[in-house]
């Protein structure tokens, strides 16, 4: 494959681009746990992807479902006709998800999830004449995706700063992030139950009857995977529940096996009303979303006559046919290879690992929880990101792929990782952040 030479007509999402058009680092083809450049060398997937290739790349089983489906039916539209396979896949995540979750709706992306998720909660409302529970409250380094309802529920001042004014009737949760209190904790910090409590604040200043949803991942992994504190969830949901609040799970990371349980929501035993699911859904071959809901919510909006759509909501590409054969062989293959357990089995060498790093230059945290990793670097003084950027750089020149986010490393291999692997992946960021 021939490197592009003119690099200038793709606007690039999310990147440093003038610096990458200077030094691209182009990938050509995957397989397994590797990227391929176009100059032919081998990358380390340390990050499947972006969070989201947790089947390892390239797998045959979903490729040729895809290829197969849009030989037989390349598009049907979900609206007032359907496909079987919409269906098949919405009772498919009915089985896998937890039991209080019923009905599917289907999307492209993890964004399209996050805000399909707010106005579920929102309608849900008006549809029980509660027409006063508008308000959606989100956390500080919450990441629901990039469209206005995630950007508004979200606490990323760089994802937010520029694009105003946002959805009104939003507000935040203090993130949960405490370095003095819980530094290089292995798994669930111990420290920070509190933080849930600031909830009890938001429903005091609003009113419980006004809150309609509380929004938050699991695990917050876009900002450097952020474990939740010891009894934290459990206490949002005790909360909500209080107060008639839903609590939304924004599982797009933490859903099919990133924890080593099929969803966070298993992991810590705690259960949403609604799960906002996508990445793994189909390992990344094909966008695809969903939002799976209550039966409780989805019953609310099947009133009135019969001939009238009931939701007023979807896009043009909901339960795309080649997604669905993509998730239902991805699901397959999970339940298969036993991929969405397999981060447990590989927890402690990866816990290991990392926190075995805890002694290179400028390491001042590291967090683990399933197959998610973290290490937190000091910035350089007056140029914070950069020591985190030379660091992915490096990395790449030393056939390694890993995120950054600020100042930190974040690691999410595919759920195919072997033993080795995981020490290559950490031996090469030792020598990464010696080097840097
Ligand atoms: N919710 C969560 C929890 C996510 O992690 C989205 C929603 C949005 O999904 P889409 O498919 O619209 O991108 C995400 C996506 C990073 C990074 O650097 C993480 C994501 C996307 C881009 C970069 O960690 N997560
Ligand atoms: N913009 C226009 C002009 C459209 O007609 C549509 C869909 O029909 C959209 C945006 C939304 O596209 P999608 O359904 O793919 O989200």
């Amino acid at each position: 494959m021939q490197t592009p030479n003119d690099l200038d007509a793709f606007f690039m999402p999310f990147s440093a681009s003038r610096q990458f058009r200077k030094t691209p680092r182009l990938l050509a083809s995957a397989e397994g746990m590797y990227y391929k450049t176009t100059d032919g060398r081998a990358i380390l997937d340390g990050t499947a992807g972006l969070w989201c290739v947790n089947a390892g790349h390239c797998r045959p089983e979903i490729t040729t479902a895809i290829a197969d489906q849009l030989g037989v039916l390349d598009y049907a539209p979900n609206l007032q006709v359907a496909h079987p396979l919409a269906f098949d896949l919405a009772n498919r995540l009915r089985a896998m998800t937890p039991p209080n979750l019923t009905q599917a709706f289907f999307t492209n992306s993890g964004s399209e999830s996050a805000d399909t998720a707010m106005k579920i909660a929102r309608a849900y409302f008006h549809a029980c004449g509660e027409t006063e529970r508008t308000i959606l409250i989100g956390r500080a380094r919450g990441y629901h995706g990039v469209n206005y309802g995630g950007i508004s529920a979200g606490g990323i001042p760089n994802n937010r700063s520029a694009f105003g004014p946002l959805l009104p009737d939003t507000d935040h949760l203090p993130d949960t992030h405490d370095l003095t209190r819980n530094a290089f904790s292995r798994g669930q910090p111990e420290h920070g139950i509190d933080f849930a409590d600031h909830l009890e604040v938001l429903i005091e200043k609003y009113g419980a009857e006004r809150i309609a949803a509380v929004m938050v991942e699991p695990v917050a992994g876009s900002t450097g995977v952020l474990v939740p504190p010891v009894g934290y969830l459990e206490r949002l949901r005790e909360l909500c529940t209080q107060n008639g609040i839903l609590l939304i799970f924004d599982e797009v990371i933490t859903g099919f096996g990133r924890l080593g349980t099929p969803f966070g929501s298993d992991y810590f035993g705690v259960t949403p009303d609604i799960m906002a699911l996508a990445k793994g859904l189909t390992s990344a071959t094909i966008p695809m979303g969903a939002v799976m809901v209550t039966q409780e919510i989805h019953d609310a909006f099947m009133q009135g006559p019969e001939h009238l759509i009931e939701f007023f909501h979807g896009y043009t590409y909901s339960g795309h046919p080649a997604a669905c054969a993509a998730a239902l062989a991805t699901i397959d293959i999970y339940e298969h290879d036993g991929l969405l357990t397999r981060a447990t089995e590989l927890g402690k060498q990866w816990e290991d690992g990392l926190h075995a790093l805890a002694d290179c230059p400028h390491v001042i945290d590291i967090r683990n929880i399933g197959l998610m990793g973290a290490v937190e670097l000091a910035p350089i003084y007056g140029a914070p990101v950069k020591r985190a950027f030379d660091a992915f750089r490096a990395a790449f020149d030393k056939g390694v792929l890993i995120r950054t986010t600020g100042d930190t490393i974040a690691l999410s291999p595919p759920l195919i990782i072997k033993r080795d692997e995981i020490d290559t992946l950490f031996s090469t960021l030792r020598a990464v952040l010696h080097e840097i």
